[in-house]
């Protein structure tokens, strides 16, 4: 099945937009799970298991994994993801970008090595970077449009021509990159106009907005400017203001109420969404 079609399936078996950042910093892990011999692993199972009803996605950030020298738990987090929950696709956030010959080698990372069933990647590079991502047809690539951090503006909202820089990946992702109906925008939670501006121009693609929760967000903004016309187009991810919802041996149970209240708050803002 393409990451396309589970996405759309995902968003309605669950009834959700939202998605869980799988971000495990090991300094900040729960004591209960400190001592297990895989912490990490241990850390984000409870986490699905607590929350797989729940979400329309999860996204492991792989920094959070090489950084501790865990790419075993990153791989371990995603089989137990397809072994538990095969429905849900798991976008893994490692930002890739480089020549065409670097880039198919990020793709194979993300795609052969972790099963993902999308990767976010960097449009820097232009198209010949994309490609080596876009050819996987049943994959997901979610490109960086406009991002959730204060400097983004910096490069992000220079005009050249008559657009400023994000509203020309917009206009690429509609067109000229989406020959295989693949990619999703990343689109700051943070930035709720531009948000606006890109649904205008994207009426139709997904976008993965980060930045609600700990980044400070508005969901209500959100869903006004960035939901699609049948209430759905956003996999709105919080990865802090979940994982970290209690800090005790019932962390499991805290990011549950977190991403319950999470998705109730996305729903009642929702068109035509069940809630
Ligand atoms: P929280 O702020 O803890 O919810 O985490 C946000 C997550 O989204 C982190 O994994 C970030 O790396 C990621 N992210 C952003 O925060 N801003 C962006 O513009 C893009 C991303 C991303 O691509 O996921």
């Amino acid at each position: 099945m393409s990451f396309m079609t589970k996405l759309h399936r995902a968003w309605d078996r669950n009834n959700s937009l939202v998605c869980v950042g799988l971000d495990p910093d090991l300094d900040k892990l729960p004591e209960c799970v400190r001592h297990e011999p895989k912490p990490i692993f241990a850390f984000n199972r409870a986490l699905i298991d607590a929350t797989r009803d729940l979400v329309c996605c999860y996204k492991p950030q792989i920094a959070y994994y090489a950084a501790f020298g865990a790419e075993d738990e990153l791989a371990m987090t995603i089989d137990y993801l397809s072994q538990t929950c095969p429905d849900i696709p798991v976008i893994l956030d490692a930002k890739r970008g480089d020549i065409g010959s670097t880039a198919a080698m990020y793709a194979r990372e993300a795609f052969v090595r972790y099963g993902a069933d999308a990767v976010t990647v960097n449009p820097y590079m232009g198209t010949d970077n994309l490609k080596s991502f876009l050819d996987y047809s049943e994959r997901g690539v979610v490109i960086l449009c406009r991002t959730s951090n204060p400097s983004s503006a910096e490069l992000q909202e220079l005009v050249a021509g008559d657009r400023q820089i994000y509203q020309y990946v917009a206009e690429y992702a509609a067109t000229r990159w989406n020959y295989n109906h693949n990619v999703m925008l990343v689109v700051g939670a943070t930035f709720p106009e531009e948000l606006g501006r890109i649904r205008q121009q994207c009426p139709e693609i997904p976008f993965l907005v980060p930045g609600i929760g700990a980044q400070g967000g508005d969901v209500a903004k959100v869903l006004e400017n960035g939901q699609t016309a049948d209430g759905k187009g956003l996999v709105i991810n919080s990865s802090r203001g979940i994982i970290y919802a209690g800090k005790g041996p019932d962390f499991a149970a805290a990011a549950r109420r977190a991403a319950t209240a999470l998705r109730d708050e996305i729903n009642r803002h929702r068109r035509e969404a069940t809630r």
